[in-house]
């Protein structure tokens, strides 16, 4: 489905007055409003191709109506979402939950919704159909060479899709590990991943990336091969200049200071990515920041504060990526709660007095540092986001404009009742 640009267009003209007014009241306390609205307009988070679909637990998955049945309508739902945000404009392929048989027209189907490709991702965490070997005791790190071979081909095979479509980074996230004490050898196991990635990494292109993600636990439950940062850290260092580690914040452990992790890794120049989701327990995959906020706003300190010293660009520095299920809420919705909640972070952690909160640190200045740091949190931004999205011609509230216009009845008429999406 394309969206009539009108109806946008009436949209805002109906909100208008009301957000003008806001607008200008918070502009007035920002010193210089109109670069952080550039800022914010160039700010665009990927889209996960199996998030558009309806997730599942492990006990069930109750699919939504209207799911995207094929790539194509995958893609138009990305387009969809980029329309009503602007800040949404490229796919991340998982493959082969998605495989882009005719590069070319999905480049050009592509280029016509006016999105790009993110990184692409590897499956070695499933048997397909016709593989020969099983991955059920790993794959980059398995003990049989002839099982390695096999995901490292996998993972080659991920590459050459990329290349035709113009992705630049490949993201490995192995379900390596082991459920019981003596299951693994850990060195081997380690060993085994390094060699196999140091095989993968000389098929990857000089202008490209290699995302290393880590998880904590699941799907197995005594360790994980690439368990935390440091190992992945330790992977990327071996590897080379092309590797980073890529930061799932539901990877972690209860209560890590993820922000703490992403300081570092930007002082060490190896943060690639980013996969946001928001979780109270494990990887819960919910909506990027529906349960901690005030987290997600402290790991976008940090992240501006690395990025500028390293002199990165805060649009195209790193890999941003959505990574969440949808399992109660209609997903597209969900995703543009996720890409507004990432936004208005950002553009909180970008009215920090870095000045004062630096002078603050060094004279220990406990109390101002606290209220430097929750003085930008606690400012209602959404008028700047907003703002952001109407300068770029997109909606200025995207989800109640998808629910005032029934946008999911209209891909239901177009699509049926029981679609069922590929991914998770
Ligand atoms: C694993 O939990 C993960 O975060 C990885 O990024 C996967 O590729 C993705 O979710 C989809 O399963
Ligand atoms: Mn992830």
């Amino acid at each position: 489905m394309i969206l009539d640009q009108q109806l946008i267009e009436k949209h805002n003209n109906k909100l208008e007055k009301k957000h003008n007014r806001a607008f200008e009241f918070i502009s007035q306390d920002i010193d210089d409003v109109e670069e952080l609205i550039a800022k914010l307009q160039k700010f665009q988070i990927g889209i996960p191709s199996w998030a558009l679909g309806t997730g599942g637990t492990r006990f069930g998955r109750f699919s939504g109506p209207g799911e995207p049945g094929s790539l194509e309508q995958k893609f138009e739902d990305v387009g969809l979402l980029h329309a009503l945000n602007k800040s949404s404009g490229a796919i991340s392929l998982h493959i082969p939950w998605d495989i882009p048989e005719d590069t070319a027209k999905m480049k050009e189907l592509a280029r016509s919704l006016n999105i790009t490709f993110d990184a692409v991702n590897s499956n070695t965490f499933q048997d397909q159909p016709q593989q020969e070997h099983s991955y059920k005791y790993g794959s980059l790190h398995h003990v049989d060479p002839k099982v390695r071979k096999q995901a490292i081909d996998h993972n080659i095979e991920v590459i050459n899709y990329g290349k035709a479509l113009g992705s630049k980074a490949l993201t490995v996230w192995l379900a390596d590990g082991s459920s019981f004490p003596g299951q693994l050898n850990f060195r081997e196991a380690f060993q085994n991943t390094l060699s196999s990635l140091q095989e993968i990494y000389k098929h990857l292109p000089e202008d490209w990336k290699l995302f290393i993600e880590y998880k904590a636990f699941e799907p197995y439950f005594y360790s994980m091969t690439i368990g935390d940062w440091g190992q992945s850290l330790l992977l990327a260092n071996k590897l080379g200049p092309k590797a980073y580690t890529l930061v799932d914040l539901g990877h972690h452990l209860p209560n890590a200071n993820i922000e703490q992790i992403v300081s570092l890794l930007l002082m060490e120049g190896k943060l690639g990515g980013f996969h946001f989701n928001d979780s109270k327990y494990a990887d819960d995959d919910l909506t990027a920041g529906s349960i901690k906020p005030y987290q997600l706003f402290l790991i976008f300190n940090e992240l501006i504060d690395g990025m500028d010293l390293n002199g990165m660009e805060h649009a195209t520095g790193l890999g941003w990526m959505i990574d969440a299920s949808h399992n109660l809420k209609d997903p597209l919705v969900d995703l543009l709660q996720s890409v507004e909640a990432i936004k208005i972070a950002y553009a909180q952690a970008l009215l920090i007095d870095r000045v004062a909160l630096k002078a603050a640190q060094q004279a220990n200045d406990v109390v101002k540092s606290q209220e430097i740091l929750q003085d930008a949190f606690r400012t209602d931004v959404r008028p700047l986001v907003a703002e952001s999205r109407l300068r770029s011609g997109a909606a200025l509230n995207p989800v109640l404009l998808f629910e005032e216009e029934k946008l999911r009845d209209k891909l239901i008429a177009e699509r049926g009742l029981r679609t069922i999406a590929t991914g998770l």
